[in-house]
This record gives structure tokens, sequence and C-alpha cells, in this order.
């Protein structure tokens, strides 16, 4: 709890009387108590992302083919082997991704991410990856769909998606959806071991993709706040609110949420609701304590509702939030994080000691 008297950390809200919408209750009324009765839960739980958050993804494609343009030796980490794809859908170029294989031999677990359009993922953090025997997988989300504000003419590079007019993050996680039927085509990938991240922005997408592809193992978010991790109803001190992003980025979303602004209790929906949506698979998200705007004390508010369900379905220990001090961005530490919990789930590798620390464990934010 020392971390939270730190200079500049939030400190969580008094008790407030903010309840979020039942996770476990069905649209009949009746409570959820199987596991089939969660898959129908989880079906209507979709519907309610896509009709007030996201709006719906792009249609799946009947077809997505992926094909070598290059291969060679990758000039970032040793050993490594470097190779551009080209991913088609419907048979017309969609966007082209990077695959990095480690040296050792395949099939690899592999990470996904649709950032490339940052400088986030350095040199040091692709070596990382491909030093713990991941391969790493890269595309610019901005190729799927461009993030201009206001996208008053969307525009992509992915033929099927002109005339799109949508919201951007279902198009981005679209995007990883089909960067996830290229790797499952590639014989040096292991589908069953697939990871995707997203930071911020690309957070709010990777969790939205985790949680309406179960090919997805392993889904993690970093500092992703507001129509991501974050909780719409519980905003801690400095945080974004419904009416801040739904007024800065209109077209990340779908138009229904913007009814929602200052009406954050009527919303049938919380983002507890995402994070649930991807058990029993693993969910890690990753935050930063000075980062208030990303509202790190409301993805814990998300994260206590959300662990119900993966109590529920018997594995607790597959939802994990990992806290460090500092402000926004994706670090060198939050991919030896990330790296750590693949390392758990894929290899059965303890965490480092002292490696998961959480700044909020110790608030108890259910009665709330
Ligand atoms: C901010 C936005 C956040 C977050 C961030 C980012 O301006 O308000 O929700 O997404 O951009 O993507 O870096």
């Amino acid at each position: 709890m020392e971390l939270l008297h730190s200079t500049g950390m939030e400190t969580p809200q008094p008790s407030p009387k903010v309840n979020l919408p039942a996770l476990m209750r069905l649209n009949s009324g009746c409570l959820v108590s199987s596991a089939e009765d969660w898959q129908v839960r989880r079906h209507e739980l979709l519907d309610l992302a896509r009709n007030t958050i996201y709006g719906p993804l792009p249609p799946t494609p009947r077809q997505t083919q992926v094909s070598l343009l290059h291969e060679g030796a990758s000039r970032t980490c040793a050993g490594g082997r470097i190779l551009s794809l080209r991913v088609t859908t419907e048979a017309r170029h969609c966007f082209t991704m990077r695959l990095l294989l480690p040296a050792t031999a395949g099939p690899h677990p592999v990470l996904l991410h649709g950032d490339a359009c940052w400088g986030y993922v350095t040199d040091a953090a692709k070596c990382a990856v491909l030093g713990r025997g991941y391969a790493l997988a890269e595309f610019n989300r901005v190729e799927v769909m461009s993030d201009l504000v206001p996208a008053l003419v969307p525009q992509t590079t992915c033929a099927s998606l002109t005339g799109y007019t949508g919201g951007a993050i279902a198009a981005w996680a679209w995007g990883l959806h089909r960067g996830v039927d290229a790797l499952t085509q590639i014989n040096a990938i292991d589908a069953q071991h697939i990871a995707i991240v997203g930071h911020s922005r690309g957070g709010k997408a990777a969790i939205l993709a985790g949680a309406s592809d179960t090919r997805i193992a392993f889904t993690s978010a970093n500092n992703s706040g507001a129509g991501g991790a974050g909780c719409w109803r519980f905003c801690g001190t400095g945080a974004e609110t419904l009416a801040d992003i739904t007024a800065a980025f209109p077209h990340w979303f779908s138009s229904e949420l913007q009814k929602y602004q200052g009406k954050e209790l009527e919303l049938p929906f919380d983002q507890h609701f995402l994070k649930a949506l991807i058990a029993p698979r693993y969910l890690l998200t990753t935050e930063a304590l000075d980062d208030l705007w990303a509202n790190p004390s409301g993805s814990w508010r998300t994260h206590q509702a959300a662990r119900q369900v993966f109590e529920f379905l018997g594995v607790p220990s597959h939802i994990a939030m990992v806290t460090r001090p500092g402000g926004h961005g994706q670090e060198m530490t939050d991919w030896e994080t990330l790296l750590n919990h693949m390392d758990l789930l894929f290899k059965g590798i303890p965490l480092p000691l002292g490696s998961n620390e959480n700044g909020f464990e110790n608030v108890d934010f259910s009665q709330s």
C-alpha cells in the first residue's frame, strides 16, 4: 500500500456507491449457475458490447490468406529471422505483417500486436520477446482503419474494408483477428499459444479482440483506460470520462455511446463485461500508477468485478493486473511483466518474486 502515498499517485475514491451492471444475471432474469449458462450470458454480453460501445466488427471474411513477400535474417535480434507477409482478405490486399522468429526450433508461441504505427515497440522489447522463445508478429492497425479525427472519410488500405463506416476500435480488433487467421496458417507458429497485446488505444482494440475471439489464448492491454480496461462508472481523480472520449474520438466507438455522456449509470454495459468475456482464457492488464487519465483505479474496479467469472469457471489465476510507478507508456518493465505472465501460462514458469506488484491490491471496491 505504500505505493499509494507516492507523489502523483492516484488516491482511491472514498467508497463511492457505484454498482456495476450485473455480470451473472441473464437477460431472462435468471442467475448464471452453470458453464452452459455462462456461454449464453457471454453471447448476451458480446451483443451489448457491439450495440452500445463499439458497434459491430466488420464481417468475418470468407477467406484470409497469407503470402510471403520477403524473408531474411533479422538485423535487430541476433539469430532471429524476419518474414515480411502480405495478409489478404477476400483475395485482396489488407495489410502487411512482419513476423520475427527466434533462432530456436519451432513451432513457436507468438505475440501479436497492431501498434507498429507507434515507436513503443523498441528493438530491446522485440529481442526480449524472441529471447524468451516467442515469435513476434507486428502490423500497423492504421493500415486497417485510419485514426483520423474526425474520420469524415474513413481510410483503409484493406480493400475489403473500403466503405466501412463503423468504429475504429472494432476495425482494429477485426485486424487483430485477421492477424490470427494468418498466424494459424504458418507452420512455424504454434496456433494453440497465441497472445495479443496493445497499448492505450491499441489496448482498447486488443481487449475487444481478445473478448471476441476464443482462438486467442492470452490477452494483454497496457494503459488502455476508457473503452479498454477502465471503468465508465468509476473514474478516479483526473481520469478520462465517457464525455471526454466520445467528444474527442467519436470515430472510435458506436454512435450509440454518445447518448450516455454524463449518464454512465444508465449505460447497460461496463468494462468488467469485456474482461469477463475473456474467461477462461488469460487476461493481463498492466497499468501505470501516475497515468491518471487512463483510470488505473477504474481498471482495478473492473478487475475485481470480472474476477467473479474467472472464479466461477475455475481459473481465478487467469486474470491478473500489475501496476508500476510512472506515467503513460509501454515501457520495458511492461514488456517484462507481459513475458513473465506468458511464461507462466505457456510454460508453467512461476512469476519472478516481486514482479507482480499491484498498487491497489488492498483496495476493495467490491462493496462500493
Ligand atoms: C488519449 C486518449 C486515450 C488513449 C490515448 C492513446 O488521447 O484520450 O483514451 O487512448 O490517447 O491512445 O495514447
